[in-house]
């Protein structure tokens, strides 16, 4: 990484961003938030029983935690929707047993009121496994296709290898500027 602050530079100083970095758990948002290298990860659990982790840096505020598991604490989610600028979704492209988990949860989210005008970049991470969905096999299984009036872009990646994680950014950064 490196690049990525040069990317985000033209929405420095402006109002607050709020970005979620969302998926099953073991995806790999830890892995990416780390490698993002935006400042210290600080790990919080409300009193409800979720981890969430977050890191700020200047205007931009990123918040990580794990969907899928219990249902009862999902609505306590909500509280960390509103102003969200965009979601990062993420994929274990090699877990093919719970890819359909992860579609469920993922328009699950959409269906938010607060997340209607969220950009969306999927990340189908652990491009690197071997056996592993291709990233036109994440897209048709998580049946993006379906996806309507939202700015919305898929990339590859591995987080630990440390690629496709520019580009993705690159990519959001240039969008949340259009939006701003
Ligand atoms: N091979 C491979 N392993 C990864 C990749 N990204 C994350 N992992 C591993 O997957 C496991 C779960 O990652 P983590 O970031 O904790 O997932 P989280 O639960 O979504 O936060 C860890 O052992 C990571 O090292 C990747 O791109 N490729
Ligand atoms: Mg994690």
């Amino acid at each position: 990484m490196g690049g990525l602050w040069s990317y985000f530079r033209g929405l420095l100083g402006a109002r607050e961003m709020r970005i979620l970095i969302l998926g099953l758990d073991g995806a790999g948002k830890t892995t990416i938030l780390y490698r993002l290298q935006v400042g210290e990860v600080v790990t919080t659990i409300p009193t409800i029983g979720f981890n969430v982790e977050q890191v700020q840096y200047k205007n931009l505020k990123f918040q990580v935690w794990d969907l899928g598991g219990q249902t009862s604490i999902r609505p306590y989610w909500r509280c960390y929707y509103s102003n969200t600028d965009a979601i990062i979704y993420v994929v274990d492209s090699a877990d093919k047993e719970r890819i359909g988990i992860s579609k469920e949860e993922l328009f699950h989210m959409l269906r938010e009121d607060e997340l209607t005008d969220a950009i969306l970049v999927v990340l189908a991470n652990k491009q690197d496994m071997a056996g592993c969905m291709t990233v036109a096999e994440v897209h048709q299984a998580l049946g993006l296709e379906a996806l309507k009036n939202r700015t919305f872009q898929i990339f590859k990646t591995s987080a630990t290898k440390g690629e496709g994680l520019d580009q993705a950014m690159d990519w959001l950064a240039n969008a949340l500027q259009n939006k701003k």
